[in-house]
């Protein structure tokens, strides 16, 4: 059995190449201006189908977004059979296939991929397919339909959802009817879901003030507003600000995680009231942080760190309560933790903490090792997982006091509330929802465990950014030969002073970290470093201001 190469030419040629263009499937996918992705979208629906061929027929999906970048621009990534990202070993294959110059190099490319995998091109592949709100949305599915029908793939369409929703659904379709079935592969399913674990877990409590959420003008808003729809609680009572999926030109603008996280500041359309409760989620929404402004009118931003020690620590007590011995709850962050979380899951929490690299996979795969394993990255994005001898401890456990009873079936109706596929901003919101209501805090009393050290994340654009190279979790340079030691002896000279320098994996630029005691002593080491990047390593453009 081989392909029908004729098909996939006549449709391939429908979906030509930009000839100067080279794509790379980066941290997060393809992702670049929308209106250049069409081939890369067709081919995506290509290879998703020998990806399912590879894996008996399970579903993969497509989800077409680029989350918090701007709507010009587009991306796509593939979703393994359990929710998760693409294989590793898989993104080579991506970038392969994007590329071939011609459609009888696209067939060739492919037929490789599947002489190397050894896959049965006779199993009937499946795809499951979904796209955000951008305006080249529509045009890119349409050349990922092509794809699908160019190897007759059974492909079902989810329309309109957040990525998190994407994944949850080809978890749902590939477990049905199994012992590890994750529940009903549909919008409605999913908001039932979560939604009855969140009344399970907070039911008797008294209910919180309401809560304000940016939804970055995506599409996070619309399915926001169905799951308060589906819950139709007072404990859910919520109101959607940037909600607005219609007007070109607002989607992530001025507003979303990213932007709160990265400007320190409110979105816009949100003036802050004191005591009132404020969360962001990305234009995919897969990133999730909170803040609130105090009586002075200063911002407090709750960002991935704070979600993740709240979540742990919270995990950490269940787990004590309900006496379950050598069940280990661990957190996974990345080098851009602020340094006081980091040192408060130590040594105040006294859980362990591993570094991962950036990029959701990475921590992922880190968390999978841990019994409980709690993952954020700083920006907002992450999740909880239960690993198989976590289940086995919870369901081993025969209670012996009502408190005990009770911290099995709270734990029992967390991994319920938590979307285990991926990073989920609705479900980790009511996971921070459920905490907050249980403790009957406010967010200023969340805010309480730690202070942040100050920190500060720039951008220098370099001739080549692929020069860079890292080891140790991103935190050292091993190239270009020296930058380190100069990285080095420029923290040195600042109390508490952490900086690193990575290439983007979405971006065409190095990002450089900087923390340390004080505002003025960040912004300094960071500005130094920035500017030893720049002269060292092909600094384009502008030098990155001396910190005055
Ligand atoms: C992508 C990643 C995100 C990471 C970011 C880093 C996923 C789904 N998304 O958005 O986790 O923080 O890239 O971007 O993995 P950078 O490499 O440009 O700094
Ligand atoms: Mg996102």
């Amino acid at each position: 059995m081989s392909f029908d190469a004729e098909k996939i030419i006549e449709y391939s040629n429908k979906n030509p190449k930009p000839a100067s263009t080279t794509f790379a499937y980066g941290t997060a996918g393809f992702r670049t201006v929308g209106d250049t992705l069409g081939s890369t979208v067709f081919r995506c629906g290509l290879l998703a189908a020998l990806r399912s061929q590879s894996k008996n027929g399970q579903v993969i999906g497509v989800m077409i977004t680029a989350s918090h970048n701007h709507e010009r621009d587009n991306g796509v990534k593939l979703v393994d059979p359990m929710g998760e990202m693409l294989q590793q070993s898989w993104e080579a294959y991506c970038t392969d296939v994007a590329n071939a110059q011609t459609s009888e190099e696209l067939v060739e490319t492919l037929s490789h991929i599947a002489q190397e995998e050894r896959i049965d091109l006779t199993i009937k592949p499946r795809v499951a397919y979904a796209r955000d709100t951008r305006p080249s949305g529509p045009m890119l599915q349409a050349a990922l339909e092509d794809g699908l029908a160019a190897l007759d793939v059974e492909a079902s369409n989810f329309g309109i959802v957040t990525t998190p929703q994407l994944h949850y659904f080809v978890r749902c379709l590939n477990t049905q009817g199994t012992a590890a079935s994750y529940g009903e592969p549909t919008e409605a399913g999913y908001n039932a879901k979560y939604g009855q674990a969140f009344l399970r877990l907070v039911s008797g409590r008294e209910t919180p003030s309401k809560l304000f959420i940016d939804a970055a003008n995506g599409v996070g808003a619309p399915q926001v507003l169905k799951l308060a729809q589906a819950i139709n609680s007072p404990y859910f009572d919520i109101e959607v600000r940037n909600s607005d999926t219609q007007t070109l030109g607002k989607l992530n603008i001025g507003c979303g995680a990213d932007h709160v996280k990265s400007n320190q500041r409110p979105p816009a359309g949100v003036s802050l009231v004191p005591g009132s409760r404020y969360c962001s989620f990305d234009g995919d929404a897969d990133r999730l942080v909170y803040y609130y402004g105090d009586e002075h009118g200063a911002f407090h931003l709750l960002d991935g760190d704070k979600i993740s020690t709240l979540v742990a620590t919270y995990l950490r007590d269940l787990v004590a309560t309900a006496g379950i011995e050598d069940l280990q709850v661990g957190v996974v962050q990345t080098a851009y933790a602020n340094g006081n979380s980091t040192s408060y899951i130590k040594d105040t929490l006294k859980l362990p903490t591993v570094f991962a690299k950036t990029g959701v996979k990475h921590l992922h795969h880190e968390a999978e090792k841990m019994n409980i394993g709690v993952y954020f990255e700083a920006n907002g994005h992450g999740t909880v997982l239960f690993n198989p001898s976590a289940v086995a401890k919870l369901r081993a456990v025969v209670p012996e006091t009502p408190a005990q009873a009770d911290a099995v079936e709270r734990l029992w109706a967390l991994r319920d509330l938590i979307n285990e596929s991926v990073g989920d901003a609705m479900s980790d919101m009511l996971l921070v929802e459920t905490i907050l209501i249980c403790k009957g805090w406010t967010l200023a009393q969340w805010n309480e465990a730690y202070t942040d050290l100050p920190s500060r994340l720039l951008k220098v654009v370099v001739n080549d950014r692929t020069i860079f190279k890292t080891t140790n979790a991103e935190q050292t340079l091993t190239a270009p030969h020296g930058l380190q030691d100069i990285v080095d002896s420029l923290v040195a000279k600042f109390p508490r002073g952490r900086s690193f320098v990575r290439p983007s994996g979405t971006e065409d630029a190095v990002r450089v970290y900087a923390e340390a005691a004080t505002r003025r002593d960040c912004d300094q080491l960071a500005y130094a470093v920035a500017g030893a990047v720049f002269d060292k390593a092909g600094g384009r453009g502008e030098r990155p201001a001396e910190f005055l």
